[in-house]
């Protein structure tokens, strides 16, 4: 055994005695490096010791504003700097919402995630968000959004709305990070989550490979991910989804089993997270998705639509699912 399948026996670093011992890069390094059926084996094996391995959560997507946002994260399709085609759009009325919330539900999914293309929440932003999240909270749906950087108060704000999970990811490792943002930095993103996480709502947080990173950042991300304590409830683990007019268009794709590798790593060093097989599905094919089963998602974005991209139909989720006999949460 290269590394052990839990958190290593030692602190490795200035931890409290009571807070879990820390992943190192090394050890996460040298997960990926493992042997491509060894890994799935760990993982699989992780993965059945916390969940039921035929189970995958489902969440729907809708953007409730679109697109002309000031910041310029290299991957997205909504930043105004870049000229992808994406049309603006303002926020969506709370009728507009609901519906598509209540359509969500029909389908099967369980949480609704609210995604703005905003640096972050004006107060005169988050009003009529707070609304929509108990609106959709009144259907029976978890609740999920995705707003950017929240200032102080907005997160108990959220929270009192009925929010169950912010998602706000760390995109990628410390050191590629400047690669590909610039108008934020990485300590924003730690902040935002912080808050996050003290106003008692659950932390969706993850990021995405496939951005031309290496494989040492593809591990730094996961460390990041891994060492908060606790770790997040939900990791999003996205496949850099290439629109055109973004700068990161054209990049070299990730071979699709180091993809899979990074569900599973991610699987191994948070065993009671949800981890999502998020956006790049439709890229991906049956195959690689049954493979990111194997390894330990346990989640998906379920809908036609992330946010401005597209995603695999609901029936074609439908239909994967009953070939490999998994279930719906
Ligand atoms: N504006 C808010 C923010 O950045 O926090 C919320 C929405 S933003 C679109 C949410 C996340 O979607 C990003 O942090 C990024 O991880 C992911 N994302 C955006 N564009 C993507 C792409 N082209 N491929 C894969 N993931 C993407
Ligand atoms: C996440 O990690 N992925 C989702 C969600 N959180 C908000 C967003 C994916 C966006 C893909 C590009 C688009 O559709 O605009
Ligand atoms: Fe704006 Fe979010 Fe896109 Fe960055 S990821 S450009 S903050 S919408």
């Amino acid at each position: 055994m290269i590394v052990s399948e839990t958190r290593p026996a030692t602190p490795v670093t200035a931890a409290s005695p009571l807070s879990a011992p820390a992943w190192t890069l090394e050890q996460i390094e040298a997960l990926f490096n493992l042997p491509f059926n060894d890994l799935l084996y760990r993982a699989q094996q992780v993965h059945r010791a916390n969940f039921d391995a035929n189970t995958v959560q489902l969440s729907t997507l809708l953007s409730i504003k679109t697109g002309g946002c000031p910041e310029d994260c290299g991957y997205c399709p909504q930043a105004a700097r870049h000229h992808t085609g994406v049309e603006s759009q303002s926020v969506l009325p709370i009728d507009e919402v609901l519906a598509a919330a209540k359509a969500a539900k029909d389908k099967g999914a369980t949480r609704f995630c609210m995604g703005a293309a905003w640096r972050g929440p004006k107060q005169k932003d988050l009003d009529p968000v707070l609304d929509m999240v108990k609106a959709v909270k009144a259907l029976g749906l978890e609740t999920c959004a995705t707003l950017g950087m929240l200032r102080d108060g907005q997160a108990e704000q959220l929270r009192d709305a009925g929010l169950d999970y912010y998602n706000h990811n760390l995109d990628t490792s410390p050191e590629f990070y400047g690669e590909i943002v610039s108008t934020r930095d990485y300590t924003d993103r730690l902040d935002t989550l912080g808050r996050v996480r003290n106003a008692g709502i659950n932390v969706c947080c993850g990021g995405i490979v496939g951005m031309g990173e290496s494989r040492r950042e593809r591990a730094g991300l996961v460390l990041q991910l891994a060492n908060m304590t606790p770790p997040p409830e939900s990791v999003p683990i996205n496949n850099l989804v290439q629109v055109e007019g973004t700068p990161l268009h054209g990049t070299e794709k990730l071979d699709p089993f180091e993809f899979v590798r990074s569900i599973a790593v991610a699987r191994i060093t948070m065993p009671k997270s949800y981890v999502r097989l998020s956006a790049g599905r439709q890229e991906l094919g049956d195959g690689v998705q049954a493979l990111c089963f194997l390894a330990g998602a346990n989640s998906i974005f379920y809908g036609d639509k992330l946010l401005t991209t597209g995603n695999p139909e609901a029936e074609q989720d439908e239909a994967l699912l009953k070939r490999l006999g998994m279930h719906t949460a």
